[in-house]
């Protein structure tokens, strides 16, 4: 590319071409990627910020925080609280929602995010990430009076988003983006502290070679995801025809931007470890963005049955049985399941 493109031109330019950004809605991106420099600064620092281990708290999932987990959900809310273009925020790490403080402006959206995804990983230097969702506030009925924004409000299906992303802390910083018209990548240049455009129309290979998924579940595996790996490492003199290749980074921001990099398919399934749970994955704040920008990339997303985001969610903090990447893997480990 010769000439950089920033983050702030690249979205005044698709205001301008196709109107699918509202000013409010380039406000809340952009103050959305001013956060994540933040919690990159703070991840990059690591043991030199104080920032690694554990806190004292658990979340709403009964798991154990992490200082960064903390860090990075602080960082998000007084990033996006003030601008006046949300109405209220809701995150993995926080039992409800987060109603934007009635001193400062309410806007029309709802931002959703799981701010550093991948905590395991956070105190052994490998890549994590900021997942979020952005979704509109619903408009009351017509002749009836505007509402306070309640967590009803979020319970909408992942194809109603209107923007999705994640920034990835790796050995590069890189924010991910999608608002409905393609997948457009950033790498943060620290040097001018601005996330530049390195990548446009990022597309997914319908095939692949490459799998990820959590082995060691092996057992608790359902027939269809057992018979799907089963078949991917019998290799090429199996019923697939070819040998494949294995990686689990365990932190789902980094194995999916491997899939959109250059192909893939992720596998979190429902197992019965905790048979009562669709999966371990969330589906606001993981699947849902993850899902829409492996579609927007020509990938497939589904639960084994059915589109992820066709999925109408009951509860903030739900979980789904997650399958996502290259088309023709999706499809086919989905048929799996509908053969029984
Ligand atoms: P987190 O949001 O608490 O970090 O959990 C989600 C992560 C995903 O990023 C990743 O795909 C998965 O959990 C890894 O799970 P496991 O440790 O079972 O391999
Ligand atoms: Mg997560």
């Amino acid at each position: 590319m010769s000439q950089k493109i920033s983050l702030t031109r690249y979205l005044v330019e698709q205001q301008r071409a196709d109107g699918l950004i509202p000013s409010q809605l380039r406000l809340l991106l952009e103050v959305v990627a001013r956060a994540c420099k933040s919690i990159s600064q703070a991840v990059n620092k690591g043991a030199l910020g104080g920032v690694l281990g554990a806190a004292e708290s658990e979340n709403v999932q009964g798991e154990i925080q992490k200082k960064l987990d903390i860090i990075a959900n602080e960082v998000l809310i007084e990033a996006n609280e003030w601008g006046g273009h949300l109405a209220a925020m809701a995150s993995e790490e926080m039992d409800s929602i987060y109603v934007v403080p009635n001193r400062y402006p309410q806007g029309e959206y709802l931002l959703l995010f799981d701010p550093l995804d991948g905590s395991s990983n956070i105190d052994v230097n490998v890549s994590i990430g900021t997942i979020f969702s952005v979704l509109k506030k619903p408009e009351p009925a017509t002749g009836e009076p505007q509402q306070d924004v309640s967590e009803q409000d979020f319970l909408q299906a992942g194809s109603q988003q209107v923007a999705a992303g994640y920034c990835v802390y790796g050995p590069q910083t890189t924010l991910v983006l999608t608002v409905g018209n393609g997948v457009a990548m950033f790498t943060l240049d620290r040097e001018q502290g601005s996330f530049v455009l390195t990548q446009e129309n990022v597309r997914i290979p319908e095939d692949t070679k490459e799998f990820a998924i959590n082995m060691s579940n092996m057992r608790h595996w359902d027939t269809p995801v057992k018979r799907y790996i089963d078949e991917c490492l019998e290799g090429k003199d199996g019923p697939r025809g070819k040998d494949f290749n294995m990686r689990w980074i365990a932190s789902m921001v980094a194995d999916v931007h491997r899939i959109l990099t250059r192909g893939g398919v992720f596998l979190y399934p429902w197992d019965k470890r905790e048979p009562e749970k669709p999966g371990k994955l969330r589906l606001m704040y993981e699947a849902n963005p993850m899902s829409w920008l492996v579609e927007q990339a020509g990938g497939a997303a589904t639960n084994g049955k059915e589109r992820i985001l066709d999925i109408p969610p009951t509860k903030l903090h739900q979980r789904v049985s997650v399958i996502l990447g290259s088309k023709n893997e999706v499809e086919r480990a989905t048929g799996y399941h509908s053969a029984l």
